[in-house]
């Protein structure tokens, strides 16, 4: 790779307007049909790529076992493909008769478990080819479905599941999350054709297929719908594409405030992308809902961008457009004037684990499913219990938004038969877990989403029960501190909203937030980045001492994070270490920050220290100390540069640097980005360097939407072997300024230039040229 740290820097403009190939794949499928009866027909293991985008609009996601892909390799045999397959459940709710069937099927063609996922669905993984068809049958057999559980339509519609006994506001949003759900699923008669040996299986079937909402095409992205309350946004509305928040007047819901542009998806490596929050748009009563929901997504479907799948979500056009724009387009969808959200504050948040009344003396019972995994195993045998007590008392079942499950209409009789249950099978009682566990999630990550950089489901238990000791030992037990995990930054289980947020970026590394909350009306920010596993609790430990000692009465763990901010928190921490020191004194404070010229030598690269993006002193990762070896002085000057890195030993890939003035201040923050535009920590090892972008000042290398970019260089050629192309400056506003173009030797672009050739001339032109 070329020396990154020597060139000033530049990223993709947008090229012209250009759909992408998930939108060919969409226009040819004859309404979600392709060739998926076919593929399913002709025995293969798994689909093609085209069909594999269009299975996910039927509920099913093509995955293949990670855990065996190295000794598969090894062995010379092909990946071991099997399905993820999603349950579409408005509002959570499944009969007793539901939920048995869901659970034989986890035995009989999936993986032994279920999965309770984030948002109110039910998941099952490994199922093979073979058994796909099987699976969606039985499951449409018990009245369930998959169809839009997964694609471009609206997904699951979420509302507060909890059947508490409140003038059946929350059964109003029930009913409603169900109606919605019905208006927006898929009309296409491709479903029950493929699936479930629909009547219309000619190849003329499509022609009779009618979708008034979306059309031949769909929707640009996912769109992702919730019904929430102020005083209980236990589905985190502000997460919603489209969240429904209810006003509730006298005792009736009265209408509801309509927020758009909630998401939290975003890309390692692709400043455009970045979770966002749902902003209060207008209001509607409840008798318009309907017709306002139906009103967002048609301006989605029109107005979302078709060519950059990654920028396709409608918090974009929130973002870009802004909220007067966007109220202003929807008020033509809405057919005229809109009113104004009313002025509502949601102050509550609910995991409804535990005993709860319902009316008429009836009781819920709120089973907490850690990372929403339903399994047995050893001594813990949650799904014998669930099933146990399903059979056995036969009541409504209602899945969380915090991967849960409430156990509803129970006689006040039942209550010690319920505990018994549980308890002799290992399941604890949502009293005797601590807040802590009671309030995490992770999501699935290895070994099925083909997604994951790092683990999550698998390792947050230790994390909690590092965490658990730490908040004992500190008298923390009982707040109500919110960790989610996820094994990449797509956030499926929400961790950009919560008091402490662990995203995966590098193998065992993460990226830790802080200065969320459980409300989640605001985004957390970094503290640190490429934490090792083994590091995230002592990480955070000084934060939460501070917090002990310095909270003010009643502040919750996020705000306090939130008041005290980044730049006061990262100098509480402790140097970041990659691995367990031996000895302490060779790795504590400065002596470890004096190791750096040793890992200068190509012995062990420095990897990212988020503690200098925010203006702490820098501290380098400590190869494990070799007692027999001085460490070298720190200098004492001021860097030039320093350059982060990423990726394991030997395969160590720049990520982002810092160019200083002479007055030890960040001149510029230069983003690193190779092969497909990728970011280092999600590029294929041995991809080329593409483009360097230059940011002003000190910017958050991992959160660039808003800082200021003074240009982006664009370098062509083999690893190694990278030539600057030309260099794109741009005007604050962000157009761009002049482009400089570099000639090499027979006054040749870098693109015809032989190896080695020199560089010769360089001119600029105003504006953009390529
Ligand atoms: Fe998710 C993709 C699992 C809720 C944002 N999500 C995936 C896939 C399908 C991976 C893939 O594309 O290959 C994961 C399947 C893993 C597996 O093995 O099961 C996956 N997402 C999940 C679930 C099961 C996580 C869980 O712990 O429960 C959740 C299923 C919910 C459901 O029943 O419908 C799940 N995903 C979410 C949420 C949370 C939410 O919706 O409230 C988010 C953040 C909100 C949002 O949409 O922005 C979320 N998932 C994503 C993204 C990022 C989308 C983006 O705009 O950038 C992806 C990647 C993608 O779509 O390309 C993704
Ligand atoms: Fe997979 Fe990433 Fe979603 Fe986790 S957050 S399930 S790793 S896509």
């Amino acid at each position: 790779m070329s020396n990154p740290t020597e060139a000033p820097a530049a990223p993709a403009t947008p090229a012209a307007p250009k759909l992408s190939a998930v939108e060919g794949i969409k226009a040819a499928s004859r309404q979600l049909r392709g060739t998926i009866a076919e593929e399913l027909a002709s025995g293969v293991d798994h689909f093609n790529d085209q069909t594999k985008q269009l299975i996910k609009f039927h509920g099913s996601y093509q995955q293949d076992d990670r855990d065996g892909r190295k000794n598969r390799r090894k062995e010379g045999v092909g990946k071991y493909y099997m399905f993820m397959v999603r349950c579409k459940i408005p509002g959570g709710r499944v009969t007793a008769d539901q939920y048995l069937a869901v659970d034989a099927i986890a035995d009989k063609y999936a993986n032994g478990t279920l999965r309770f996922t984030t948002r109110q669905g039910i998941q099952f993984h490994g199922i093979l080819m073979a058994n796909l068809k099987k699976t969606i049958a039985e499951i449409n057999d018990c009245l369930l479905s998959t169809l839009g559980a997964c694609g471009d339509v609206e997904r699951n519609v979420m509302a507060c599941p909890a059947p508490l006994d409140d003038g059946g506001i929350r059964a109003e949003l029930q009913e409603t999350a169900a109606l919605i759900a019905t208006h927006l699923a898929p009309r296409s008669r491709a479903y029950h054709e493929i699936w479930l040996n629909g009547e219309r299986a000619d190849g003329r079937a499509h022609e009779l297929d009618l979708e008034p909402i979306y059309g031949k095409v769909y929707l640009p992205r996912k769109f992702k719908t919730g019904l929430g309350l102020p005083d209980d946004n236990c589905i985190d509305i502000y997460a919603q594409d489209l969240g429904l928040l209810a006003i509730v007047e006298h005792g009736k819901i009265a209408g509801y405030n309509v927020l758009v542009g909630g998401g939290m998806g975003m890309t390692h490596g692709n400043p455009n992308t970045f979770p966002h929050l749902a902003q209060p748009i207008c209001y509607v009563p409840a008798k318009a809902v309907l017709n306002a929901a139906e009103a967002v997504v048609k301006l989605f479907r029109d107005h979302g961008n078709r060519g950059d799948r990654k920028r396709a979500r409608i918090k974009y056009l929130v973002h870009d457009w802004g909220v007067e724009k966007f109220r202003q387009v929807l008020s033509e969808y809405l057919g005229g004037p809109v009113h104004l959200p009313r002025p509502v504050t949601v102050t509550g948040f609910e995991t409804h684990t535990g005993w709860h009344p319902q009316a008429q003396g009836q009781w819920f019972y709120g089973v907490s499913v850690e990372n929403g995994r339903v399994k047995d195993e050893g001594t813990f045998r949650l799904r014998t219990a669930l099933k146990l007590l399903v059979e056995r008392f036969r009541p409504d079942l209602r899945i969380t938004a915090n991967q849960d499950i409430l156990l509803c209409n129970l006689d006040e009789a039942a209550k010690p038969e319920v505990e018994r249950i549980l308890q002799e099978h290992g399941v604890k009682h949502a009293a005797q877990l601590s807040q802590v566990r009671l309030h995490s999630m992770a999501c699935p990550a290895i070994p099925t989403c083909g997604l994951a950089i790092s683990e999550s489901e698998r390792s947050l238990p230790s994390v909690i029960d590092q965490l658990e000791t730490e908040l004992t030992r500190l008298g923390l037990e009982h707040e109500k501190i919110a960790v989610r995990m996820t094994g990449c930054p797509n956030g499926c289980a929400r961790p950009y909203q919560s008091d402490i947020g662990l995203v995966g970026r590098s193998g065992e590394k993460y990226l830790v937030y802080v200065g969320g909350n459980v409300i989640g009306d605001r985004l957390n920010f970094p503290l640190r980045d490429l934490v090792p596993i083994s590091q995230i609790v002592p990480t955070l430990s000084p934060v939460l001492e501070q917090y002990q000692q310095q909270r003010t009465p009643g502040e919750r763990f996020g705000d306090f994070c939130h008041r005290l901010g980044a730049d006061a928190l990262q100098k509480l921490l402790p140097p970041l270490v990659g691995k367990q020191p031996e000895k302490k004194e060779a790795v504590n404070g400065e002596a470890h920050a004096a190791s750096k010229p040793a890992t200068a030598n190509g012995e062990a690269k420095p990897v990212p220290n988020p503690a200098a993006v925010n203006g702490t002193p820098a501290v380098q990762a400590a190869p494990k100390p070799e007692p027999a070896r001085q460490l070298l002085p720190l200098p004492q000057t001021q860097p030039r540069t320093e350059t982060f890195y990423v990726g394991p030993r030997g395969e160590e890939v720049a990520d982002y640097a810092f160019r200083y003035d002479s007055d030890g201040k960040v001149r510029e923050t230069v983003v690193y980005y190779y092969g497909d535009d990728a970011r280092a920590a999600a590029a294929h090892p041995g991809e080329p360097l593409r483009r360097e972008a230059v940011y002003q000042g000190q910017a958050n290398p991992f959160r660039l939407h808003a800082a200021r970019k003074l240009n982006d260089t664009f370098y062509v050629g083999a690893p190694r072997q990278e030539l600057r192309d030309r260099r794109v400056d741009y005007y604050p506003d962000g157009r761009p300024a002049q482009t400089t173009i570099s000639y090499y030797d027979g006054d040749s672009r870098a693109a015809q230039a032989p190896t080695g050739a020199v560089l010769r001339r360089q001119a600029s032109f105003e504006g953009q040229v390529s």
